[in-house]
């Protein structure tokens, strides 16, 4: 249940523009004296874009809370067929999606802990030409 709320919140906020003050501990909708509690929902809830090219990912690096999911709004501008492959943590490939020339393409990576999760094109030759990347959740 926990890792459909940030769906829920995404939703929430493409469907009112309100964003997720009815799930946040910290209600921060009005014009208070405090200064804001750090809240990373706005960053989570935009998707990054991410570029593939021969042969580099842009950004290489991208910060994003952890417990979350990360969106990306990826395409591959090159004229050839690159994939974007990201590993947890613990090395195990959690997300592997083929990137077609020219083709926009959403991935939703999953963060539920800290910690760096390394991407990269796993066509041949590919990352050791430079496309590869990482997550930094924390
Ligand atoms: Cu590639």
């Amino acid at each position: 249940m926990a890792r459909l709320l940030p769906v829920l919140c995404l939703l929430l906020l493409f469907a009112t523009g309100v964003g997720c003050g009815l799930f946040g501990s910290a209600s921060t909708q009005g014009i208070e004296d405090q200064p804001p509690a750090p809240v990373p929902a706005p960053a989570s809830a935009e998707a990054v874009v991410l570029q593939a090219d021969n042969f580099l990912f842009k950004p290489n690096l991208i910060r994003a809370p952890a417990g979350g999911t990360l969106s990306l709004a990826v395409t591959n501008v090159s004229d050839q067929l690159h994939d974007l492959t990201v590993k947890n943590p613990a090395g195990e490939v959690i997300v592997q999606v083929d990137l077609p020339p020219h083709v926009p393409v959403q991935v939703t990576v999953p963060l539920p802990v800290a910690g760096d999760y390394p991407f990269e094109c796993s066509r041949p030759f590919h990352a050791k030409l430079g496309m590869t990347g990482r997550i930094v959740a924390e």
